[in-house]
């Protein structure tokens, strides 16, 4: 767990949040600025900062966030398809410097996006 970091907190319980599904190697939980109808994260539980800081041995992890994605989009209602984008560093439109893969359809702001 690092420091001062949103998303650890939200993975040791200390900050609430939608959650949709957890294991014991990510969480997924609704994000609180939807850019569209349905928008949701899929996070490691463990802190890596972004894909710039990945290492080699997070492969498999990396693979996890993204194999993830179909079923929850589909449970969230997003069988027909859906959107994933990974943010990487602040000149790539992060925020929250823990690595997170974005899911996000079903109409809506997102629509108007490339
Ligand atoms: P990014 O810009 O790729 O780093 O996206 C960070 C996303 O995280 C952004 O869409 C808003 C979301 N977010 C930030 N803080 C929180 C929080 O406390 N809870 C939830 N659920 N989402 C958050």
């Amino acid at each position: 767990m690092s420091d001062n970091c949103i998303f650890c907190k939200i993975v040791a319980g200390q900050i609430p949040a939608k959650k949709i599904y957890e294991d014991e190697d990510v969480i997924a939980f609704h994000d609180i600025h939807p850019i569209a109808n349905v928008h949701f994260l899929i996070v490691p539980k463990r802190h890596i900062e972004s894909l710039l800081t990945a290492q080699e041995a997070d492969q498999a992890l990396l693979g996890k966030l993204l194999a993830k994605a179909p079923a929850l989009a589909r449970e969230q209602g997003l069988g027909e398809g859906f959107r994933t984008m990974i943010n990487t560093g602040a000149q790539g439109g992060q925020s929250v410097f823990h690595l997170h893969l974005h899911v996000f359809g079903g109409g809506g702001k997102a629509e108007t996006m490339m």
